[in-house]
């Protein structure tokens, strides 16, 4: 990896696209890895913390939190790998590992995911903090590609309301024709990693193929921000709140 450049790109689009940070042995044990935790991990997880796409069926698992917390092997994948080096040279030091995620839209029935940007949903000051996104199937525009507008990682948060969508329960107001010229379709293969700065508006559509569209998410915090407590416990209970309300717990 050059990392200047890695550095250089980030800065200046927002995000930055590394092809093949894992290998195809790499991935592999990844996916096996998620194939063994649904099966024995996801029964024993707090029900907030696993979401289907249509409540009830299990072959729509659409997104699962904090996975870091009940399994060594994602717990090392998360503290202690390459991830996190890439995370402190992004973040400019060291940071604090938050939220390692799940991400699929099942073939067929995957929704979109409405335009955000994650740093709206993290109740942090300074902003500074990273998502990676590592794609497990090959991602295109069939199976819901991730979409960033480039550069707008450098105008702050924008307005957000709610959205019916599980898991993204936050979207953008306005999506102006300026956004859609800036644009960027981020096509993926199995072992690709994007980071994206947490101002980096983006957006997926939903999964119209036959195929999976899975991948995993690590979220980083800069040890340099403050959480603001009362806004996370706000956030947390407005979850529960919607989750009871979507028949989903
Ligand atoms: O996987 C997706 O469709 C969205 C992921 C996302 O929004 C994120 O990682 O911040």
């Amino acid at each position: 990896m050059d990392r200047e450049w890695t550095k250089n790109t980030f800065e200046q689009d927002g995000y930055v696209l590394l092809r093949g940070f894992f290998d195809e042995d790499q991935t592999q044990e990844v996916r096996d890895n998620i194939i063994r935790y649904v099966q024995d991990v996801v029964p024993l997880m707090p029900r907030e913390q696993v979401y289907y796409e249509v409540a009830g069926d299990r072959s729509t698992l659409k997104q699962l939190q904090m996975m870091h917390t009940y399994d060594p092997f994602f717990e090392t994948l998360f503290l202690r790998s390459p991830l996190r080096d890439l995370a402190e040279l992004l973040l400019n030091g060291e940071v604090t590992p938050k939220n390692m995620q799940y991400f699929n839209k099942p073939p067929g029935v995957g929704k979109p995911t409405p335009v955000h940007q994650d740093g709206y949903y993290f109740k942090i000051e300074p902003k500074e903090a990273i998502t990676m996104w590592l794609a497990l199937d090959e991602v295109n525009e069939e199976n819901g590609c991730l979409r960033y507008v480039r550069g707008a990682h450098k105008y702050g948060v924008r307005p957000h309301r709610r959205t019916d969508t599980l898991g993204f329960s936050q979207g953008l107001i306005e999506y102006c024709d300026e956004d859609h010229q800036n644009e960027v379709t981020i096509l993926a293969s199995p072992g690709d990693l994007i980071a994206h700065h947490c101002l980096m508006i983006h957006r997926a559509d939903g999964n119209a193929s036959d195929r999976h569209r899975r991948a995993l998410g690590f979220i980083y915090y800069s040890a340099r921000v403050q959480e603001n407590a009362e806004e996370v416990q706000a956030y947390q209970k407005n979850l529960i709140i919607d989750l009871k309300e979507k028949g989903e717990i």
